[in-house]
């Protein structure tokens, strides 16, 4: 596109300078998307410059992301495709266009921002040099797809070197085991030809016995032919398995080499890292800190032990699986189970949550909660501590780590370094698309939010990751429109700190896509008569339409009208004020339907937090400006559940709806909760809802940045449902399907088994312990993030 933009400026002179003068005219020295893109749109209007609609000027226009000026020169970044990117920069005088590097683009921003400093001297952190030589994807569209494409890599080079591939895959059979006893082999086979008649033996055996023969009764003689349990618990399975491995030996094929490693046992022992906020069962959702992630790790260990539990017995492996969930002890626990060391999680049998408190330099035990922005300095002793604690709880090496946000993630990749275990990064949300220029501005946020820290955690944990799970596509690399949260990473600066050249690369095969979902005995269709908790309907009736209570502000005066729901922590970004804002401007909306909000404490002093302390201010002042106490009321209570799962189907007897108005939101469970109770949901346009909503088939999606046509939105919806019920309906019906076909915990628990096994195999076999990105890794923790973290403790 560079290219076509030289020649074009060749013919079309006036209309590039003419552009370019009107951004210079802006008079700031970084212009976004959306501000480049309406420089462009006002030319075109003002100047009857229509014919500009379908040039290469406004197609590179669109494809713009970021312009820095600083007279003469303009440089921008063009992303001309997902995940594709290129620099340019133009002089203004000149008009000169010419390419440049990602280096050169990133300095001339520093030299903004610091003019002094010594550009040429500044950190350049570059991964890019590391993965030379390792296979990576090609299409933006396969991205998030990694195992698919590692599955064809690892079978096209055992096929291709297929001595040396099944030499391999013979000492991984080989060594394996669980609790200290050999699995699939027990070590009689000296070569791959001695396994390949080992196996043709065996399967004649097994052949002449009844599909259904359980594993005890030929178990032994297996044994002695050199086959050790794993195979599977009956004959038939046995045969599965083994005819499964004789197809690889003959010709290895991508599915054959998946189904078989997906059955190898080689998970039992799972550690789970999630350090901050408060992770407990009860009493927690709406704390500081505390949301989705806890409901999400709460719900994957029920779904994951369940499937350890199933492919252990499928394969004949007698074992109990046992997950630990590793979290911070809170001596000062605000009425939660967070100051218990050691907690069983309700439906599962051998999960537990291992609380390990932080300790100041001194050793002394920190008493109360810490913000997640605050928690650096004490990740490290943390990681210690918790590798004595995690060894002796799970009697050894857990066979995988999962790390979760920034911080988990980071603990995760020291752990895993560690103890040479595979390791799952992920992320929930990372913080840098939610801060608009976070990393440009870094110094004026780092007192209160020290992304110095994080983003650099951030980026030691997604390149020691063995592989990485994200809930969307967009989560990765975004949209056509807008930058992905790993994609963010790429290459950023952080002036007078570091410059990040080659951050993370969004092609790497370690990126899947695995959505979460819902807990499904929590949270079903309102139409599920026989299952509802109606029980709970005077409490939440009294929730709801009853008179003034303790934690609650507001009475609704008209309770026949509709309902416009929402719930969520109170940080800015959820953006819940915004919603107040726009139903107190909206006459239409306050006359078509009630607004009941649940988040957050009714006043700042119950909260620890600055952003809740803010919002709670703000969520008081809006009802005072705007006299909503007759039409909203705000719920500043935690929610159990159970109550909260039959608080949406109970909006949606009502016909009302469920909004979400964050001004980002990585994934967002509330949407998938409200949908999978038939609610009508309007979400944010910006993140993972997205994705997850089809607008006008099963949700809608609103710009909260557009408050007032939000509203509208709205307020047409709800206008359309009153003349015609079926509005309502249809778009019901098609939440529940979509969440139905996609957000669904045991499509994630099979998925993610699947691909620990097979990210196991590859790191085991494939010599990919990219042990020079972990040399680099190292230097990059020891000298960047120790002495920031370091700093955090003296202040
Ligand atoms: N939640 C809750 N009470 C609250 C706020 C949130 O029960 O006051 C629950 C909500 O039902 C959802 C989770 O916390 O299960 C929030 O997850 P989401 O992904 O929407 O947002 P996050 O808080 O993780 O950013
Ligand atoms: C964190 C968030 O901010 C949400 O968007 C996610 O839904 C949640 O974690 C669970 O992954």
């Amino acid at each position: 596109m560079i290219d076509e933009l030289i020649a074009y400026t060749r013919e079309n002179r006036d209309a590039v300078y003419t552009l370019l003068r009107r951004y210079f005219a802006q008079n700031r020295p970084f212009l976004l998307q959306s501000d480049l893109r309406y420089e462009f749109e006002q030319m075109r209007t003002e100047s009857d410059r229509d014919m500009l609609g379908n040039t290469v000027l406004s197609e590179f226009v669109q494809h713009l992301q970021e312009g820095v000026f600083n007279q003469p020169w303009a440089y921008f970044a063009l992303r001309e495709r997902i995940a594709q990117w290129r620099y340019l920069r133009i002089h203004l005088e000149h008009m000169a266009t010419e390419p440049i590097g990602i280096g050169e683009f990133l300095r001339f921003k520093e030299s903004l921002i610091l003019p002094a400093s010594n550009a040429a001297s500044a950190l350049e952190i570059d991964f890019g040099p590391f993965g030379r030589d390792f296979p990576r994807l090609k299409e933006a569209k396969s991205i998030g797809q990694g195992v698919m494409f590692l599955n064809r890599q690892l079978s096209s080079t055992m096929f291709q070197h297929a001595q040396e591939g099944e030499a391999r895959l013979l000492h991984f059979l080989k060594v394996h085991s669980i609790e200290g006893k050999p699995l699939m082999l027990n070590g009689e086979f000296a070569s791959v030809g001695a396994l390949r008649e080992g196996l043709r033996k065996a399967l004649q055996r097994l052949e002449h016995l009844n599909a259904e023969t359980p594993l005890v009764e030929f178990g032994d003689s297996l044994q002695k032919m050199g086959f050790a349990p794993g195979w599977g618990d009956t004959a038939e399975r046995v045969i599965d398995t083994m005819s499964l491995l004789v197809d690889i030996l003959e010709a290895p094929s991508p599915a054959a080499l998946e189904s078989f490693l997906a059955r190898m046992p080689m998970i039992s022992r799972l550690l789970i890292m999630s350090p901050h906020g408060y992770f407990g069962q009860d009493n927690v959702l709406g704390l500081p800190d505390t949301g989705g992630q806890v409901v999400y790790i709460l719900d994957q260990v029920r779904a994951l032990e369940r499937e350890m539990r199933e492919r252990l017995a499928r394969q004949g492996v007698p074992v109990e699986p046992k997950i630990l969930i590793v979290t911070r002890l809170i001596p000062d626990s605000e009425g939660t189970t967070c100051n218990q060391r050691l907690e069983r999680v309700n439906g599962c049998d051998n999960t537990w949550i291992l609380r390990v408190p932080f300790q100041k330099q001194n050793g002394e035990v920190i008493r109360h909660w810490i913000s997640r922005f605050e928690i650096w300095p004490y990740l490290e002793d943390f990681a210690r501590n918790v590798e004595h604690e995690a060894l002796s709880e799970l009697g050894g090496r857990p066979d995988l780590i999962i790390g979760n946000y920034s911080d988990g993630n980071l603990v995760a990749s020291l752990l895993s370094q560690r103890m040479g275990v595979i390791q799952c990064n992920i992320a929930h949300a990372l913080e840098k698309t939610k801060y608009l220029h976070s990393d440009l501005y870094w110094q004026e946020n780092d007192a209160q939010y020290h992304f110095s820290c994080q983003y650099t955690a951030d980026l030691i944990a997604m390149n020691t990751a063995d592989f990485i799970i994200a809930s969307t596509y967009q989560e990765i690399v975004g949209t056509e429109d807008s930058v992905g949260q790993y994609e963010s990473y790429r290459s950023f600066t952080m002036p007078g700190l570091y410059r990040v050249i080659d951050g993370i690369n969004l092609f790497d095969p370690k990126f899947n896509i695995v959505s979460p979902g819902s807990d499904a005995d929590v949270y079903f269709p309102y139409t599920a008569h026989e299952r509802r908790l109606v029980s709970l309907h005077p409490e939440i009736s009294e929730l709801i339409f009853g008179g003034p209570r303790e934690h609650v502000r507001g009475v609704l005066k008209e309770p026949e009208k509709p309902i416009i729901f929402t719930i969520a922590r109170l940080d800015r970004i959820k953006n819940l004020t915004g919603l107040v804002e726009w139903y107190g401007n909206s006459q239409r909306l306050r006359e078509l339907a009630n607004l009941v909000v649940v988040g957050g404490y009714m006043t700042p002093e119950e909260s620890r937090d600055h952003e809740e302390q803010a919002q709670i201010q703000r969520m008081h002042e809006l009802m005072e400006q705007y006299q909503l106490d007759g039409q909203m009321r705000w719920l500043g209570l935690r929610l159990e559940k159970n109550l909260s799962g039959e608080i949406y189907r109970f909006v949606a007897d009502q016909r009302g709806i469920f909004v979400q108005p964050a001004l980002f939101e990585a994934f967002g469970l509330t949407i998938i909760e409200a949908m999978a109770s038939g609610l009508p949901t309007f979400a944010t346009r910006y993140g993972g809802p997205l994705e997850i909503i089809q607008h006008n088939k099963s949700g809608f999606h609103i710009d909260p940045n557009e408050g007032g046509a939000s509203a509208e939105r709205i307020a047409d919806f709800l206008e359309l449902c009153n003349v015609n019920p079926h509005e309502w309906q249809r778009i019901s019906n098609g939440a529940l399907a979509r969440v139905e076909a996609r957000y669904t915990w045991k499509q994630y628990a099979e998925r993610m088994m699947t691909l620990s096994r097979i990210y196991g195999f590859w790191k085991f076999s494939s010599d990919l312990e990219r042990e020079e990105t972990a040399r680099y890794l190292h230097m990059f923790y020891q000298l960047q993030f120790r002495p920031l973290a370091a700093q955090l403790h003296a202040e």
